[in-house]
């Protein structure tokens, strides 16, 4: 789903349910559209000529079929055969062909570059360095009073006063975390990642790729206008996009052109609001949600997995700030994960073939050092990866999975929003520093621990996770910053099938496009 926010993006919206589930069916066609921003005309993939995309409106239950058009060149989206990443669960959709999705539903803002983004992508595989900044972050594919040739179009709220308001917030940034703002008002989260939790008040939102959160706020303010901000929380100091995206919320009964307040921001690297929100939200396990299941108490496989950034070894060819002998790299357990070209994982998985993939990706690092000292970035013996593989972990059907995930500070630290497709996870404890398998465990809660599909584990910290692997097939996990994902931050899950057909993946479907 997360190729397709962040670089095409539609709106889903969820009614309240009804009794009767329904078949709800759409064409998107994907294709290449001029638009006008930043004072510049740019030609850009989107989805049936918009950006926003098209809304699509569903109710709980409801079955969505979305045949997609691609008519430009893109790589993809979505879940089993229709799960999205390209060489993982399929091959791309290539110009001129289709494919039809099939999805069940249980249960925005954006970015923009002055040029083309499959430009900006080649660019940054080609070079071996690191992607150009865009040019700003929108809300609603708008960004807002602050940037030039932009004012007239920024994205206006309509509220009254007393009435309470809902926002379905996704980051399809790129590259950054972002904190969100509205002037003067106040914020409930009551869901992250589509997931319910024990609602949470807070001023500020905080938000990593990929991730999702539900927030209801109240007009509770005098009437007036209000500006909705959001910028990068970057606490890393290499240069980042730093400027701020603005939305306006307009109580009516005030002209429109009445100058919005402006919030305060949290500074760029204030990594204590970031935790403060990130760590403190909690699960909803009351009567009010019943998709609420307990975590599971006996783990059957227990990883230690430790990711960041390093070199790899190039020919010569380079042209990143490293010289033309080096490329930036990243690596889970030292294995920097690399796509296959022939087939796509799952068809290998499907029909039995080898040599697409290798079934022993490391159950812990290859080497245990001072993870999160500062002055490890310097260690130059522990940052050059030569393995480029294609490795997975296998897992047992219904088997209950726990990983440390340890960032490490190799070359820079950073806040990585890691992303599992396949399964929501709970998060059983946070922290800074190297994990500590005598102490930390104490800390786990596992009475209502958030779920997500997306972390973002501290800078120079830890993270563990709890998950069931009862989801047949292969299951891409990946840092959900970009460039990060291209430069190898990732690994997958091979899950065995189940005892019985409905536990098992279903034959793929006749249109699965080949590579
Ligand atoms: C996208 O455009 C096609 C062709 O114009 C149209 O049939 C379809 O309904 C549109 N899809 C959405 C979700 O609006
Ligand atoms: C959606 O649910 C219906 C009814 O349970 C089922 O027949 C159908 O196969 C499901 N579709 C997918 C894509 O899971
Ligand atoms: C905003 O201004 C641009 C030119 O700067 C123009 O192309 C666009 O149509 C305007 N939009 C609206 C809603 O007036
Ligand atoms: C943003 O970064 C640019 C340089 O990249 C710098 O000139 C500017 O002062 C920064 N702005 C803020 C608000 O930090
Ligand atoms: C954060 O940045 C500010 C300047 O913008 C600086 O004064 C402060 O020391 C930095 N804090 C940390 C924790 O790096
Ligand atoms: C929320 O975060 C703060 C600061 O990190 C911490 O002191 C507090 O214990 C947390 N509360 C919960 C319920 O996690
Ligand atoms: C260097 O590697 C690139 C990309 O892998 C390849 O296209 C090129 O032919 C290689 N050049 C040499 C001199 O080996
Ligand atoms: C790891 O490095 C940090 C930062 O330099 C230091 O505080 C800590 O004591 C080190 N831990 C170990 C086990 O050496
Ligand atoms: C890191 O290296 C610097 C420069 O060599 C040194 O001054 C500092 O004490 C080191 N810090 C730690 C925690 O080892
Ligand atoms: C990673 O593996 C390479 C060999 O490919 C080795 O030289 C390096 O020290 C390893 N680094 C870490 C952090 O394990
Ligand atoms: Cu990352």
């Amino acid at each position: 789903m997360e190729r397709m926010i962040s670089l095409l993006a539609f709106v889903l919206i969820l009614l309240a349910s009804t009794a009767s589930a329904a078949t709800v069916e759409h064409t998107f066609n994907v294709a290449s559209n001029t638009l006008q921003r930043l004072c510049r005309q740019e030609v850009k993939t989107l989805v049936n000529g918009s950006l926003p995309g098209p809304v699509i409106k569903l109710r709980d239950g409801d079955e969505l079929i979305v045949h997609v058009n691609n008519k430009h060149g893109v790589f993809q989206m979505f879940s089993g055969w229709a799960d999205g990443p390209a060489y993982v669960t399929q091959c791309p959709i290539v110009p001129g062909r289709s494919f039809t999705y099939r999805f069940n539903i249980t249960g925005q803002e954006g970015e923009w570059w002055d040029a083309n983004v499959v430009d900006v992508e080649h660019e940054l595989t080609t070079s071996g360095g690191i992607p150009r900044l865009s040019d700003a972050f929108t809300i609603n594919g708008q960004p807002g009073d602050i940037f030039p040739c932009s004012s007239n179009e920024t994205y206006t709220m309509d509220v009254r006063q007393g009435k309470t308001y809902l926002l379905r917030m996704v980051n399809a940034v790129m590259m950054n975390h972002l904190f969100f703002k509205i002037a003067q008002h106040k914020f409930t989260v009551v869901a992250v990642d589509a997931r319910y939790i024990e609602p949470y008040e807070t001023d500020v939102v905080v938000i990593a790729p990929g991730q999702s959160a539900d927030v209801l706020f109240t007009a509770n303010q005098p009437i007036g206008n209000y500006y909705m901000a959001a910028r990068a929380y970057f606490p890393t100091p290499i240069e980042f996009q730093n400027g701020t995206t603005t939305g306006i919320v307009h109580y009516v009964g005030v002209p429109e052109s009445l100058t919005p307040l402006m919030p305060i921001l949290p500074d760029f690297n204030d990594t204590e609001t970031s935790y403060k929100f990130y760590s403190n939200l909690t699960s909803l396990t009351t009567i009010r949600n019943p998709h609420w299941h307990p975590v599971p108490k006996n783990v059957d496989e227990k990883m230690f997995i430790t990711f960041g950034i390093g070199f790899q070894p190039c020919n010569g060819t380079c042209s990143g700030p490293q010289g033309s002998f080096l490329r930036f790299a990243a690596n889970m357990n030292n294995i920097s994960f690399v796509l296959p070209t022939k087939m796509s994982m799952l068809e290998a998985f499907h029909g039995g073939v080898q040599g697409i993939y290798t079934e022993d990706f490391p159950d812990n690092p290859p080497m245990v050092f001072n993870y999160t000292d500062p002055n490890i970035s310097l260690d130059f013996s522990l940052l050059v990866t030569q393995r480029k593989e294609t490795r997975v972990k296998r897992l047992k059907y219904n088997s209950v999975v726990e990983i440390v995930l340890q960032s490490t500070s190799l070359v820079a630290a950073e806040n990585h929003p890691l992303h599992f497709h396949g399964f929501d996870f709970y998060v059983l404890a946070q922290g800074f520093g190297n994990y500590d398998p005598i102490n930390d465990p104490n800390k786990f809660n596992l009475v209502n621990p958030q779920q997500r599909n997306t972390i973002g584990v501290p800078i120079n910290g830890w993270a563990v996770i709890r998950f069931i692997a009862n989801n047949p097939g292969v299951w891409f996990v990946h840092c959900h910053r970009e460039a990060h994902l291209t430069w190898g931050l990732n690994m997958a899950f091979v899950v065995e099938n189940g005892p019985t057909p409905s536990t098992s993946l279903p034959p793929p479907p006749s249109d699965l496009p080949t590579c």
